[in-house]
């Protein structure tokens, strides 16, 4: 999130298919590897649970893209990230504090 910001950005939101697709494009682009990766992305969940908010555009969000069985919130997961899995490359709520392979920024409105 800083480290966008920094550069005067933020985490990336995805509101529908085609935004997914352009963050997987986008990181595929960048040479680093997806498969068995996490890329933290800007939802949360941490004002309420359940309620998954885009920070960057402070949006509710819509269109979601979880793998099956998430969100859990195991343990109280409230970030987001994408994991490349051979099953496709969606979402898990995870701890704000996991470690991320990379991140996704965004810089303007898409
Ligand atoms: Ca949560
Ligand atoms: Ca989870």
């Amino acid at each position: 999130m800083q480290v966008c910001q920094e550069q005067g950005g933020h985490l990336a939101s995805i509101e529908s298919l085609a935004e997914h697709n352009k963050v997987l494009a986008a990181i595929s682009a960048t040479g680093y590897p997806l498969y068995m990766k996490q890329w933290l992305i800007g939802g949360s969940d941490a004002g309420i649970e359940g309620q998954w908010i885009w920070l960057g555009v402070n949006k509710e969000m819509k269109y979601k893209n979880f793998r099956n069985g998430e969100p859990n919130n195991y343990q109280n997961q409230d970030c987001l990230m994408i994991i490349g899995t051979n099953q496709g490359n969606q979402w898990d709520d995870v701890w704000c504090d996991t470690v991320c392979y990379g991140f996704v920024c965004a810089y303007n409105e898409v």
